[in-house]
């Protein structure tokens, strides 16, 4: 009871402080948050439950108005509803910059064909056959995936959700391992499962709120400077999953595994929707959630206050799921920064956070480290993979030179690797197969100190466990 207490005064004094118009309120049990998010809106506020104790409420919130609610004593903590972005590419954004600097008529000069929300095709008929771009993918070899699909290629029995920017769901190397709902009838208007999604049939998008999470990547050149999204989730997607041995493209680490796409970043995301997101995937069966986003400081101190975020990643694992996440991309030491990445350096057991290495086993130059924080390193300097459009590139931006790169890139190695193994290992808890991914990593010297492991991804190790 006195904590409870001691919970309401911090909240009365946090509300007291900050009136920001975009709040999300923690209540306790026994109030559903339906109920309570009833009441915030019978006081003209646009409100949504989000969890069974969070609540998101929006508008010109009062003190007034909050205190007939905080006063029946059920409000245990009031934050903000912090934005969270991709983690930005090391290199795009300077080199773009120069570039528009010297060519400003390139600013609306058009990126890809710009289209969104395509339909959602029918799963297709799979070929066979060796894929014939897997030679550019250097990450594969350098993870020792070949010998690794010799010993278990995994099934299609583990879905893992790309929590991101959406997937280009319609690419030919992705398509094959899309995530089916089985238990919705697609395009009925109905929600068929009851899950609170009306025809969500590959995941759904929590941006625009609709059943096609589709990768709406930049349209130009200034868009992308602007903060817009070249494509990330699409290419996350395919290092992950891109489907193995169809005679086409590339592989995806869990060349058979399930790919569920989420998306809730545009230019920018906020931590309602990646509530959203992750609750969707967990209660929708992925059992890994790959994560290449997150704050670096950019809201100061504000990530270490983001206790919803911080209990959706424990819901994840109070339901034996893991959240892979990228270390972050400023050369920051995750032990100790106040401007460590989060949510990778959150403390739940279920997160394994990793670092970006390049071809030359040298931890990458932006990469974040944290030799308690860190866990693991494994690809991510100019990485080949899937884009939107049907393409597939280890280039953002080729004549600018910026490549793929980061710690976004490094991440989806690992949850595909997480995939690859709890598929041949179904009986595996999270925890056993964040241990066994963290025991079979490859010792190398630029990753000493840097990482627990000290060492990088290596899938052929993992699959001998
Ligand atoms: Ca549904
Ligand atoms: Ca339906
Ligand atoms: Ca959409
Ligand atoms: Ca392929």
């Amino acid at each position: 009871m006195k904590a409870l207490t001691i919970a309401l005064v911090a909240s009365l004094t946090l509300v007291s402080q900050a009136f920001a118009a975009d709040l999300l309120i923690k209540v306790a049990q026994p109030v559903y948050t339906k109920q309570a998010a009833h009441y915030f809106s019978s006081q003209g506020l646009k409100s949504e439950a989000l969890t069974e104790q969070w609540i998101h409420v929006e508008g010109n919130t009062t003190q007034a108005q909050l205190q007939g609610f905080l006063e029946s004593g059920s409000i245990l903590k009031v934050q903000k509803n912090f934005i969270i972005k991709t983690m930005k590419n090391p290199t795009l954004h300077t080199a773009l910059q120069k570039y528009l600097a010297d060519h400003p008529d390139q600013v609306n000069a058009p990126l890809a064909d710009a289209r969104d929300n395509p339909a959602i095709p029918n799963a297709p008929t799979v070929g066979s056959g060796a894929d014939p771009l897997f030679a550019k993918q250097w990450g594969m070899s350098d993870i020792g995936l070949q010998n690794a699909l010799k010993i278990n290629p995994g099934s299609n029995n583990i879905i893992v959700a790309v929590i991101d920017t959406g997937v280009d769901y319609t690419h030919e190397d992705l398509l094959p391992n899309m995530w089916r709902n089985t238990k919705e009838i697609p395009d009925n208007g109905i929600d068929d499962d009851n899950n609170g999604y009306v025809d969500d049939i590959v995941g759904w998008d929590f941006l625009d709120n609709d059943n096609k999470p589709y990768d709406l990547a930049a349209a130009s050149l200034g868009d992308i400077l602007n903060g817009g999204n070249p494509g990330h989730g699409t290419h996350c997607a395919g290092n992950v999953a891109a489907r193995g041995n169809n005679g086409i493209g590339i592989s995806g680490v869990a060349p058979n595994a399930q790919i569920m796409a989420l998306r809730f970043i545009g230019e920018q995301g906020t931590t309602a929707a990646a509530i959203k997101s992750i609750r969707y995937a967990v209660d929708n069966g992925a059992k890994v959630l790959s994560n290449s986003w997150g704050s670096e400081g950019e809201d100061s101190a504000d990530a270490d206050e983001n206790q919803a975020l911080r209990d959706a990643i424990q819901y994840a694992q109070d339901h034996d799921v893991l959240f892979v996440a990228a270390a972050g991309n400023s050369t920051i030491n995750n032990d100790t920064s106040d401007k460590r990445g989060y949510p990778a350096s959150y403390d739940h057991a279920n997160i394994i956070s990793v670092a970006a290495v390049d071809v030359q086993n040298k931890i990458a130059s932006f990469s974040n480290y944290g030799a308690t924080t860190v866990d693991i390193g494994a690809p991510g300097v100019k990485v080949f993979s899937t884009t939107v459009g049907g393409k597939y590139s280890d280039s953002v931006i080729p004549m600018l030179g910026a490549n793929w790169d980061g710690t976004s890139m490094a991440c989806p190695h690992v949850a595909g690797a997480a995939a690859l193994y709890w598929s041949a290992h179904p009986e595996k808890t999270y925890a056993q197969v964040k241990a066994a991914i963290l025991a079979s990593a490859i010792s190398i010297p630029s990753l000493q100190g840097k990482t627990l492991t000290g060492g990088k991804l290596n899938v052929e190790k993992l699959m001998q466990q």
